[in-house]
């Protein structure tokens, strides 16, 4: 059963504490077992799919910060975000994109780096060097999967389950130095502060059974002007002053039974045209 989280106008996005505690309880298995942690973020909105508890979650292991779908953020923002992230949490932080695998060296140099304390801790416990285990959290939808992909692509070659991995979880030798956990982490949507939670729906980082499109999508539009004050109206041509589902519908002319506007296939549409990269490069957390 849906948990509403907000009494009054905006009670439109829910979460389910029954699937978060499973979740949590396996991401914190998954954890215990790597080095290094991956966490990606939307570079869309770097600040809304994070985790506020992130260092608490992954036991102040090192991290590597990762500002994924780059290739759909504003280049400028990007670099902004970048900067404060790096200052914020003094870890590294790299604009990574699926169509782009340039990155790929230095996401593997940065594993070894981060996990060069914890192989010299082990020598000088008398064990065996062994390569930096490390696994990849993140929000869903953020392109946790595409990124495991990408670094996967060249080495197929799977190493054995290790004690205390469920025994679907794999890892895969990506070069000598680094062993990736094939499933990724995912931080499970647990949000009271529905502004974060309408910015997570736009990206579609939350099921649709948990939220009215219609609601969104008008959260949406209010969320572009804000950023981008004349981008609605140029893009879908209005000539009204007033920008909404209602007015974007009637001038595509999507009418239904009783020449009122279809209000349901236009919100569904314009959050496809943003998560499609249609609407341009758009970041919606502002990074001044
Ligand atoms: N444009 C763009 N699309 C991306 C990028 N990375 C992933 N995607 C797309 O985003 C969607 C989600 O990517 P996944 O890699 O499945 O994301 P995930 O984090 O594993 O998602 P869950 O397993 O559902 O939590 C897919 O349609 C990908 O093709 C990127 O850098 N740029
Ligand atoms: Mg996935």
């Amino acid at each position: 059963m849906a948990f509403i989280l907000e009494r009054g106008s905006m009670e439109h996005i829910h979460w389910y504490p029954g699937h978060i505690a499973k979740a949590e309880k396996k991401l914190k298995e998954q954890i215990n077992i790597v080095d290094v942690i991956i966490e990606v973020l939307d570079a869309r909105i770097p600040f809304s799919s994070s985790y506020p508890n992130i260092k608490k979650l992954i036991n102040e292991k090192p991290r590597l910060i990762l500002l994924n779908k780059s290739d759909l953020a504003s280049p400028e923002q990007t670099l902004k975000w970048q900067k404060i992230i790096k200052e914020k949490t003094d870890c590294p932080v790299l604009a990574t994109s699926s169509n782009d695998n340039k990155d790929l060296s230095k996401i593997l140099n940065k594993i070894a780096e981060l996990g060069q304390p914890k192989i010299i801790s082990l020598i000088k416990k008398g064990m065996l060097p062994r390569a930096v285990r490390v696994m990849v959290i993140g929000m869903p939808n953020v392109g946790k999967s595409s990124i495991i992909n990408k670094l996967i692509k060249k080495t197929k070659a799977k190493t054995g389950a290790k004690a205390g991995v469920t025994r679907e979880q794999q890892w895969v030798r990506i070069n000598p130095k680094v062993d990736l956990l094939d499933t990724p982490g995912i931080i499970p949507f647990k949000q009271d502060d529905q502004k974060i939670a309408y910015k997570l729906a736009f990206v579609d980082s939350i099921g649709e059974h948990a939220y009215d499109t219609e609601a969104v999508a008008e959260n949406f539009i209010n969320t572009v002007n804000e950023f981008y004050p004349e981008l609605i109206k140029n893009y879908y041509g209005l000539d009204t002053e007033e920008v909404s589902i209602n007015e974007i519908a009637l001038k595509r002319n999507w009418i239904i039974q009783g020449g009122r506007a279809d209000l349901k296939r236009c919100a569904q549409n314009i959050l496809n045209d943003f998560r499609q990269g249609r609407l341009g490069k758009l970041t919606l957390d502002n990074a001044e």
